[in-house]
């Protein structure tokens, strides 16, 4: 009853303060009216927000404001979380032909962990951490002038790839064919970019044997940029062997079984921010270098700084198509705490986000990438290791705007 009796009260207060008379033109109004015109010429009243409209001088683009609901929300929290606010797109299906550039994929697998579990929800906690980023506001301070969501190239949310929960061979060749299906759809903007290229959310990092079977295909052997603070060339007998052979294909073996499958350059690869305990003192290592992998540990930064490590890897990818393999932990801990085999002592996000850009900015050609092992249960409240997670995608995002490729003839 008591609301009520405040509304009728305040009610009355209007038609007395209004005294029933519009104030510009002093015609006699109703009592609906008088309570209308009240609330809008009160402190709660409508603004017009629309600036294109206001006392803005030209030269001003128009308010964020104005693109708020813009591509499924222009504002961070609004909106299905899609990565950044992109156009979700099937693109496995043959009518995404032409529609798109580059996509961001997720592979929500963790059958292939050694520690905690959990990164099959590393995609969707990664579209949560990039819900700040945004088409609408995506010219980057560290990128003069380039927005990397509305360059030449048309980037896309595709989704997930599903995958079956039981059977760790079969989630893996599901996730084969749908990247092989993805990799064959014609590019729209094919006058800059000859083909589709995709970033992965992961997703534990037995994912990126997968992907580099299927980009095989297209590119033939590559060159794995691998940031990680662990090796993952382990040999499968070493690491889950001597049970089945199901166990040997896991997330440090998959380096050393795409070495074998022929899907690696022979010594254009490397590691970077490596630093993990070894298996053995001598084998693990000569098997490494067997595998065609080159190393920058995660402490050298300090003596090389950033500029002599990007040096290192120009100098050993040379021209060659490189994949882009981050797995988070490669970060410190503080930086990245949910991910699944932490290891302290490593870089950055800022060192790891520079070095990436410091690649791009050489030219690398970048045909593919993932970003892997973030496990979202294991994050905190400020969503830290999330939004990481988001931003290094941008900056990988950036890469490939900046670097379209040809195919090889
Ligand atoms: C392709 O990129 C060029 C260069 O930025 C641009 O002018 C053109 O509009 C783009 N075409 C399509 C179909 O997006
Ligand atoms: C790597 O070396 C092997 C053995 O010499 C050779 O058969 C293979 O073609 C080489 N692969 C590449 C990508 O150069
Ligand atoms: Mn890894």
């Amino acid at each position: 009853m008591f609301p009520q009796l405040f509304v009728l009260l305040s009610l009355a207060e209007i038609a007395f303060a209004t005294q029933l008379v519009d104030k510009d033109t002093q015609k006699p109004l109703s009592e609906a009216e008088a309570f209308s015109n009240f609330i809008s010429k009160s402190i709660f009243g409508r603004r017009n927000f629309n600036l294109r409209q206001s006392h803005v001088p030209e030269t001003v683009p128009p308010s964020f404001f104005a693109y708020a609901g813009f591509d499924n929300g222009g504002f961070g929290y609004n909106g299905i979380a899609t990565f950044a606010h992109l156009p979700y797109t099937i693109c496995t299906k043959s009518e995404s032909d032409k529609t798109f550039d580059i996509g961001i994929v997720g592979h929500p697998f963790d059958l292939g962990v050694s520690y905690r579990p959990g990164a099959r929800f590393g995609p969707n906690g990664a579209r949560q951490g990039a819900r700040r980023l945004s088409p609408v506001a995506g010219w980057d301070l560290g990128h003069n002038g380039v927005n990397p969501f509305r360059d030449w190239a048309s980037v896309v949310d595709c989704g997930d790839i599903s995958n079956a929960p039981f059977d760790k061979m079969e989630a893996i060749h599901e996730l084969e064919a749908g990247m092989k299906s993805i990799n064959s759809r014609t590019p729209k903007n094919m006058s800059v970019s000859e083909a589709v290229r995709l970033i992965t959310i992961g997703g534990d990092h037995t994912i990126t044997l997968p992907i580099l079977r299927a980009l095989h295909a297209t590119w033939g052997p590559v060159a794995v940029l691998h940031f990680d603070s662990h090796l993952d060339t382990w040999d499968p007998k070493q690491l889950g062997g001597g049970v089945t052979k199901y166990a040997e294909v896991n997330h440090g073996t998959m380096l050393h079984i795409a070495h074998e499958e022929g899907l690696l350059s022979n010594n254009s690869n490397m590691h970077l921010g490596s630093r993990c305990g070894l298996l053995d003192e001598h084998y693990d290592l000569n098997n490494d270098l067997r595998c065609g992998f080159g190393m920058i540990r995660a402490r050298e930064i300090d003596k090389l700084g950033i500029d002599k490590i990007v040096q290192k890897v120009v100098d050993r990818v040379g021209d060659k198509y490189v994949y882009l393999s981050v797995d988070i932990d490669v970060l410190d801990p503080a930086f990245a705490p949910a991910t699944g085999t932490i290891e302290p002592g490593g870089w950055t996000t800022r060192e790891l986000l520079t070095i990436i850009q410091g690649l791009s900015s050489a030219g690398l050609k970048i045909v593919g990438s993932d970003v892997v092992e973030f496990t979202p249960i294991y994050d905190n409240a400020a969503e830290t290791t999330g939004i990481a997670v988001g931003d290094i995608v941008y900056e990988i995002l950036h890469w490939m705007v900046q670097v379209p490729v040809k195919k090889p003839s």
